[in-house]
């Protein structure tokens, strides 16, 4: 198993962020940051399968994982990204046990999945293959998102299915698809992360969780999450030009 799905299966607490600025350099700047891993998202930014690749070639320069989310459900992208070199993938709005179990088959080869072998980065352009197809199945992190009502209907489920390493919550979604946003509704929204968090564990599943910043880690700790992504580098950036140039402009 890698030293990073350990870290991320172990309960303790792992933080990294998301890589949303499609560049290299941003890439570099977020692994020397002392990020344990970054997530590059693909959901949400708009980066090509070419640039997910040199991204991750970033990352690695710095000996830092780099897992892509991924669009969607598609196990072509999971395929991707993974071919890449990823070094796990996060899969997006998760909402039923068989959708759980497709990303299992995606991200797996055989005899667990149905992940297909080729010549690509991870397999050191063919030179490694056979190394590739006897260790990635021990060191490729499966996270996925519980982030729909349905998704949280069906948690219990979700969480027993064998294969996934980190239920990952997405708060912002979640509070969109419950009814549960703005602070009038943090109640609600705490209730359903922690009845996701609590669910997850009693699987025996590490629980992770977006965080725009690293305010309240340490308490979302107590509630049993220990993998955290915490903004990312297009948030930071804004919020460092705000602060940066925020008393000046205002003058
Ligand atoms: C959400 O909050 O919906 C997310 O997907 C965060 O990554
Ligand atoms: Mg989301």
């Amino acid at each position: 198993m890698s030293g990073f799905r350990k870290t991320c299966i172990s309960f303790e607490r792992v933080i990294g962020t998301f890589s949303a600025i499609p560049h290299p350099v941003a890439v570099e700047i977020a692994a020397t940051s002392g990020a344990a891993f970054l997530c590059i998202d693909c959901e949400h930014a708009q980066i090509g399968r070419e640039r997910v690749e040199d991204m991750i070639r970033a990352a690695d320069l710095h000996r830092v994982p780099a897992m892509v989310r991924v669009p969607g459900h598609q196990p072509e992208a999971i395929a991707s990204a993974l071919d890449a070199g990823a070094a796990g993938v996060l899969v997006p709005r998760v909402s039923t046990a068989g959708e759980a179990r497709a990303a299992v088959a995606a991200t797996r080869f055989p005899p667990v999945g149905r992940r297909g072998v080729g010549p690509g980065r991870a397999a050191g352009y063919g030179y490694r293959i056979a190394e590739t197809l006897k260790s990635a199945n021990e060191t490729v992190v499966l996270a996925i998102q519980i982030e729909t009502a349905e998704g949280l209907a069906n948690v219990e489920e979700i969480a027993a299915v064998e294969g996934i390493d980190v239920i990952f919550i997405g708060p912002g979604d979640l509070s969109v698809a419950i009814d549960a946003m703005g602070p009038d509704n943090a109640e609600k929204l705490n209730a359903a992360i922690r009845q996701i968090a609590d669910t997850a564990r009693a699987a025996g599943k590490a629980v992770g969780i977006f965080r725009p910043d690293g305010s309240d880690v340490a308490a979302w700790e107590t509630a049993g999450i220990s993998f955290y992504i915490i903004g990312s580098d297009a948030m930071m950036l804004a919020s460092g030009l705000a602060a940066g140039l925020g008393a000046a402009l205002r003058d």
